[in-house]
């Protein structure tokens, strides 16, 4: 009998396993049901979905309990037999439209230096403002577009790993890696006024872009978040990001332009497009080409840097020795 029992059990917790693993692809989507294949539930009391922290027997595909993109979760299965068994799954929930590929072209190059190891970018009349990375050399600066040379620079203390940077009126917000705080600067001076800690809840500092109302901020997850200006420690709303049919993480630098967010994706040629206010991937950038132009040395040069002249998006990278000028088409 217990012999049988195991073997059950191995064979239950097998096919879920194999069903789960076979759904990574497809995904669901919200409002959807998970809909085990008749082997596991004829021999299943009941199955429950636990998350850690919450855990509900409702196999719908719930915005309660689950976010766009992976979704890391153990199955409790209770047997027929009286046994309690769990099994590990990542269950994708995809956005309700794919993402499109978005058309581009590459009408200017500008010259960047190559030894800035670019973590945040943005523009603002004609000037550059750049934050760069790596222990010793992180600082914020600002130069003016087709110039490499900064007219100010801000460096920062040693032990200090420099992150995103946005503008939030006449001052600049700099995120760090993995100090756990950020800085506010004077924009004219990049004399330093402040520092804040960033929420608890960012394991690390990575980008950072502003809406007019929030600083947005990404950590290195599939997730973002908005920030309360005068007390950034404060986490006002988060998303999730996902695609139609892709989930994303690793999500670096941002921008915010005209009621869209922008992001590319550590390691990744792309640039997303994203729906702010729900986390779907409405679009993709691929920028494959140039990437491979400038990461030919040197894997770690990655591209990541996202700004806006007009409604022209800048692209650069860690390390790239030029800034491109893209028109959306
Ligand atoms: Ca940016």
């Amino acid at each position: 009998m217990f012999l049988v029992s195991c073997n059950e059990n191995t064979k239950l917790i097998h096919d879920l396993e194999s069903y789960n693993a076979s759904m990574e692809q497809t995904g669901y989507h919200f409002g959807e049901k998970i809909s085990f294949p008749i082997e596991v539930m004829n021999s299943v009391k009941t199955i429950s979905v636990s998350f850690g922290n919450k855990k509900t027997s409702n196999l719908v595909i719930d915005p309660r309990f689950f976010t766009l993109g992976d979704n890391m979760v153990t199955f409790i299965i209770k047997t027929k037999n009286g046994e309690t068994l769990n099994q590990d799954a990542k269950i994708n929930v995809f956005a309700k439209n794919s993402e499109r590929d978005i058309p581009y072209k590459i009408i200017a190059e500008y010259p960047h230096n190559p030894k800035n190891f670019t973590q945040g970018l943005q523009m603002e009349g004609n000037m550059i403002y750049e934050s760069d990375g790596l222990e010793g050399f992180s600082q914020l600066i600002k130069y003016t577009l087709g110039e490499s040379t900064p007219i100010m620079v801000t460096k920062q203390a040693q032990g200090v790993f420099s992150e995103g940077c946005t503008i939030v009126g006449d001052q600049i917000y700099q995120l760090t890696w993995k100090n756990k705080k950020g800085f506010i600067y004077n924009k004219d001076s990049l004399a330093l006024l402040a520092e804040f800690n960033y929420p608890e809840v960012m394991e690390e500092g990575w980008g950072l872009t502003y809406d007019g109302r929030n600083l947005i901020a990404s950590d290195g997850s599939k997730n973002i978040y908005f920030l309360e200006v005068k007390n950034p420690t404060k986490i006002i709303r988060s998303i999730s990001v996902a695609g139609g049919y892709e989930v994303y993480d690793k999500l670096n630098e941002l921008e915010y332009h005209e009621g869209y967010l922008y992001a590319n994706i550590w390691h990744k040629p792309i640039v997303l497009k994203i729906n702010p206010v729900n986390g779907e991937v409405i679009g993709k950038f691929d920028f494959t080409k140039i990437t491979n132009e400038n990461t030919k040395e040197n894997g770690e040069k990655i591209l990541n840097g996202i700004a806006f002249k007009g409604n022209n998006m800048l692209i650069t990278g860690k390390n790239w020795s030029k800034i491109y000028e893209v028109i959306i088409e």
